[in-house]
């Protein structure tokens, strides 16, 4: 597999510094239905993901396809409206590429979103679930080929890949809203198929508390930088075979449409203390 290198990442970073007033602190990356975030951005600069050299673009319906730089909270921001999944045909390194660039703009912590589907039955669909850790079945990682000393070392741990620090402030700020902010691992799949329910069952016996087709590899690039990360699944589905019906991207937009207040809520609050 062929890394992206420290060149492109460069050249992309510069592309965008060159567009923008200021240096970004937080990487914000929103999952399916997820982007509403990306309005309440004051002063946004919107740079299209097409104009971004070495950049993909987006393909799935609730991916908007614009990276987003402006103040949020109190903070200045860079925003992925859309992300980048393995199963539109683009390698880990790729759907990893913009938390490089994110952190060659000086981001230096990140809140990854995510629609995942339930699997824990203590879960109803439009909670929200705390990333407490992440299991990665996509059977690819963004780090295989020869390793940039200048981006990170070449065997990084990962027994922290969810801050300890920045959940904590997490939850006391769901506490703080008066809701119970659900908790858990999530498990990265490589998709496109939703899961069977024999996979589910499996998926639930290995540890896993909801299941999506994303995530894993940002975060492991965010690590591998040293980039603090913070995840946030919205449970937008329970996973198949719990409910007796059939699984949908259309259920998927609805939902994050339905507790896009909520959710919204919590993760300004939670920028404002990154
Ligand atoms: C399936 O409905 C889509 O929603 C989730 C899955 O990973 C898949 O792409 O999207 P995000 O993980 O990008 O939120």
């Amino acid at each position: 597999m062929q890394q992206l290198t420290s060149v492109q990442i460069k050249e992309a970073a510069q592309y965008i510094a060159g567009k923008i007033a200021i240096k970004p602190e937080i990487g914000l990356i929103m999952g399916s239905g997820l982007g509403v975030l990306g309005d309440l951005i004051e002063e946004a600069v919107v740079i299209p993901y097409s104009d971004i050299p070495h950049f993909p673009v987006s393909t799935v319906e609730g991916h908007a396809g614009d990276l987003l730089v402006g103040k949020l909270s109190g903070r200045n921001v860079v925003l992925m409206k859309g992300r980048f999944h393995m199963y539109e045909g683009y390698g880990p390194e790729l759907t990893a590429f913009p938390v490089r660039v994110m952190k060659a703009l000086g981001a230096s912590s990140l809140l990854v979103t995510n629609a995942a589907g339930g699997i824990n039955l203590n879960f109803a669909s439009g909670n929200l679930m705390l990333i407490s850790d992440h299991i990665n079945l996509t059977g690819k990682n963004p780090l295989i080929g020869p390793n940039d000393n200048e981006l990170g070392v070449r065997f990084p741990d990962m027994s922290e890949a969810y801050s300890k620090r920045l959940r904590g402030i997490a939850s006391e700020i769901a506490n703080e809203q008066g809701f119970s902010l659900q908790e858990g691992v999530y498990v990265g799949l490589l998709g496109p198929t939703y899961e069977t329910p024999a996979e589910i069952r499996m998926l639930r016996a290995l540890g896993a508390d909801a299941v999506g087709m994303s995530t894993v590899a940002e975060v492991i690039a965010a690590r591998h930088s040293g980039i603090e990360v913070v995840g946030i699944s919205c449970i937008t589905n329970m996973a198949a075979g719990i409910l007796d019906q059939p699984l949908s991207h259309d259920e998927v937009m609805e939902t994050a449409e339905r507790v896009k207040s909520q959710f919204l809520g919590l993760v300004t609050a939670l920028i404002a203390k990154m």
